[in-house]
């Protein structure tokens, strides 16, 4: 296939963007954090983003190769970045269940000198399907060293309650599709109440994504998410800009 032997001479010659979404405190709105998010300009297709990205390099059988790359790129920025921000980095099924991923990220650590415990992995509902007791076993060894592990787009797709009872999980990220009607509908409200609930009880914290205006932001605050993310904060940006927003 072409376009995966031009995403691989992309990755040689390094022309993989990496950019960094803002995270932040639901209390009082400041900085914690961002979210790596990989894109490539491809000189025909336009801007191809992570999920196109992955399947890609899976179809490929450069998966491993790209995800490395990313972790690398990734944990190099945020070494340089104000000591209480913390970094979420996107992780697939095929990082997981791959024995040498967890090694090579916490050597990447080491070397980059980023801690640990300022590394947040997001994992999807279906990166884990294809083995749970897997995936947790992969996990359980990271979150021993500290790294902490969120579940990404909670709500959307497949949702296995099981996910909650067996994997060493510090926080929730709702899918924005669970903030759409919040300000609108009572019943999207009584869903992202019961959510809400459920991660106090499981001792998740709680993380809202794509908010886009300020009464999603304020509902999302009053219902005890802890943090946010979306346009409304900023855009997902390059490195440098990032790091200039984090300085401000
Ligand atoms: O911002 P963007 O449209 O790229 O994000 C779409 C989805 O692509 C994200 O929700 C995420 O699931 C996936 N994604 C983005 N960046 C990465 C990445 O670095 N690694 C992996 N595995 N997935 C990513
Ligand atoms: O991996 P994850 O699903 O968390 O990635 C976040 C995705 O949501 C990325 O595709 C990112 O570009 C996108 N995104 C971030 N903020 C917003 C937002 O406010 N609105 C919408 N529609 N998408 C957003
Ligand atoms: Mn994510
Ligand atoms: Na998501």
């Amino acid at each position: 296939h072409p376009i995966t032997a031009e995403l691989a001479d992309a990755l040689t010659a390094d022309a993989i963007d990496l950019l960094f979404q803002p995270q932040f405190a639901a209390a009082d709105g400041a900085l914690v954090g961002a979210e790596a998010l990989v894109r490539w300009e491809h000189p025909e297709q336009g801007t191809l983003a992570g999920d196109a990205l992955v399947a890609i390099a899976q179809s490929g059988g450069i998966a491993r190769r790209l995800s490395r790359h990313i972790a690398r790129m990734a944990l190099s920025a945020a070494a340089h970045w104000p000591k209480n921000l913390r970094l979420s980095l996107n992780v697939t099924a095929m990082d997981l269940f791959d024995r040498t991923f967890g090694e090579e990220l916490l050597a990447m650590l080491a070397d980059t000198g980023f801690p640990a415990a300022r590394l947040t992995l997001e994992i999807t509902e279906q990166a884990l399907v294809a083995d749970l007791d897997r995936s947790a076993r992969r996990l359980e060894v990271l979150a021993g060293e500290g790294i902490r592990v969120a579940l990404d787009d909670f709500g959307a797709g497949f949702c296995n309650f099981r996910y909650l009872k067996v994997l060493p999980l510090d926080a929730l990220k709702l899918d924005r599709s669970m903030l759409d009607g919040v300000t609108s509908r009572p019943r999207d409200l009584a869903v992202l109440r019961g959510i809400v609930a459920m991660a106090r009880a499981l001792d998740l914290a709680v993380i809202a994504e794509g908010i886009e205006t300020e009464a999603q932001r304020d509902v999302a605050a009053r219902e005890g998410c802890n943090m946010w993310q979306g346009y409304l904060g900023a855009a997902p940006l390059p490195s440098r800009e990032f790091a200039a927003f984090a300085a401000r």
